[in-house]
């Protein structure tokens, strides 16, 4: 078992991993930077160490000040969280090398999956299809015609070290596509470093629905079920929920026996996350996450399973607690993304919370680090915690989403959360089953109905 683990991380996946360690008596590592030592999750850890100053680079971007954090605190494990170093195979490596426990999967499961050609490859020699269209990177003009012509335009050109949205470009004939490579291989070139494109056709009015799976070093893998994440603005996740309206359980099983298959066959280590897009009645696999993910607790709601916990048991070369047959997905449970930002423009609003009031009751749990008098640094990712609703259905909710988000106080700094008040209250939300573009072309609508 992990005696001490060290998370590298911050705001409210930091406290996230130290409440699962303390649940599991396990002593924590906080590392931060020089802005960041007032974080809840600081104070509560049993040791701390400052790794730099605030810029991400410097601080939890940092490798080796990360890594001699865990030597000259004796760690015997690393959480790398979201986000960060949570996905970068070099990192995970040099964890390895230097004695440490990586929290997440093999190193080169990591290359693997960030490499978005090779995963997709790989998934369908599996039996798991992606989206039409080229299998290897474009090498030149006339094979990336060849491809568009035979899958039919719309086509995306995506970079193959790429995600999250960046390194997309969509063509919508002939004549732009060449262009399209070479601006989407530049583009790729300097944020990726590597310049590796390839095409897809292009779904217009897609889903957005992922599979939790958890995989430990005995060969079982278990799938959590799906959550549907469509509602986003600008690849940004504003509310996500679990399980995905109209998936069928026939659709969940089908997929999840060729996950658990797939996390078998590549030698998955921990959680994961399977991203599909859905459309027309079918399944597309575009990526899999290798960490732990923002969105974990709507799974966590609906199967009653500790996903960190998971994690950490993993990790420590346990079994899983759970098989196949103990996950039962009961109820429904929705998630908002509360950010310190401007309702109008979207733009970071840092700054010191004067008050802060969590909802609670039945069906609520609030992941904050935020307290009365934390004051939001500019630095970083503007989410400062996450509202989480459940209920045995998708009404009962929302209704415990809009209660709460009523009863949510945060003064001193502009947050989203009467975006959500909007949003859930909207009535084609309500239906549910909504694709990625309706929160960006009616987030104005949505806006002004109840503002
Ligand atoms: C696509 C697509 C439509 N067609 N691929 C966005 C980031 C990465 N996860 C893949 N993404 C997309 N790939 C094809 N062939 C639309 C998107 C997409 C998207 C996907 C999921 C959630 C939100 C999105 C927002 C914009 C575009």
């Amino acid at each position: 078992m992990i005696k001490k683990l060290l998370i590298a991380n911050r705001g409210e996946i930091a406290l996230r991993i130290l409440r699962a360690c303390k649940d599991l008596g396990i002593s924590t590592v906080a590392v931060h930077s020089s802005v960041d030592r007032d974080l809840m999750h600081v104070r509560l850890a049993d040791e701390s160490v400052c790794v730099g100053p605030p810029d991400s680079k410097q601080s939890y971007l940092n490798s080796p000040a990360i890594i001699s954090a865990a030597e000259i605190t004796d760690a015997d494990a690393i959480h790398p969280g979201f986000g960060f170093l949570s996905e970068n195979a070099d990192f995970a490596e040099q964890v390895v090398r230097s004695d440490f426990i990586f929290v997440g999967p093999k190193p080169e499961t990591i290359r693997l999956m960030g490499d978005k050609v090779l995963a997709k490859n790989t998934m369908k020699e599996i039996g798991i299809e992606g989206i039409p269209g080229s299998d290897a990177p474009i090498e030149n003009l006339n094979d990336a015609k060849k491809i568009a012509n035979n899958v039919g335009y719309p086509v995306i050109i995506k970079a193959a070290h790429g995600g999250g949205g960046r390194g997309m470009r969509r063509v919508y004939e002939e004549s732009e596509l060449e262009e399209a490579i070479s601006m989407t291989k530049n583009e790729a070139k300097l944020a990726f470093g590597n310049d590796s494109v390839f095409i897809e056709k292009f779904l217009e009015e897609p889903r957005h629905i992922e599979f939790q799976v958890l995989a430990d070093s005995f060969n079982n893998a278990i799938c959590l079920g799906e959550r549907d994440c469509s509602m986003q603005r600008r690849h940004q996740k504003v509310i996500e929920e679990a399980p995905a309206v109209g998936i069928t359980q026939e659709e969940r099983g089908r997929i999840s026996d060729k996950l658990i298959n797939a996390c078998k066959k590549i030698g998955y280590l921990g959680a994961g996350t399977f991203e599909f897009l859905y459309q027309d009645g079918e399944f597309y696999f575009i990526e899999m996450n290798t960490r732990i993910q923002v969105e974990h607790p709507v799974t966590e709601m609906i199967t009653g399973i500790d996903i960190v916990r998971q994690q950490l048991l993993i990790a420590s070369g346990q079994e899983m607690t759970y098989s196949q047959s103990e996950v039962q997905l009961r109820g429904h449970a929705i998630e908002c993304r509360i950010n310190a930002e401007d309702p109008v423009h979207f733009t970071p609003s840092p700054g010191k919370i004067n008050s802060f009031h969590a909802p609670g009751g039945p069906g609520v749990r609030m992941d904050t680090h935020m307290y009365n008098g934390y004051v939001v640094p500019p630095n970083y990712d503007s989410m400062v915690g996450k509202l989480i609703s459940y209920g045995n259905n998708r009404d009962a909710a929302i209704r415990r989403m809009v209660n709460a988000l009523n009863e949510i106080v945060i003064d001193g700094i502009k947050t989203n959360v009467d975006l959500h008040k909007n949003l859930i209250l909207d009535e084609q939300f309500q239906k549910g089953g909504l694709g990625i573009n309706y929160l960006e072309k009616n987030i104005k609508k949505i806006n002004n109905n109840y503002a």
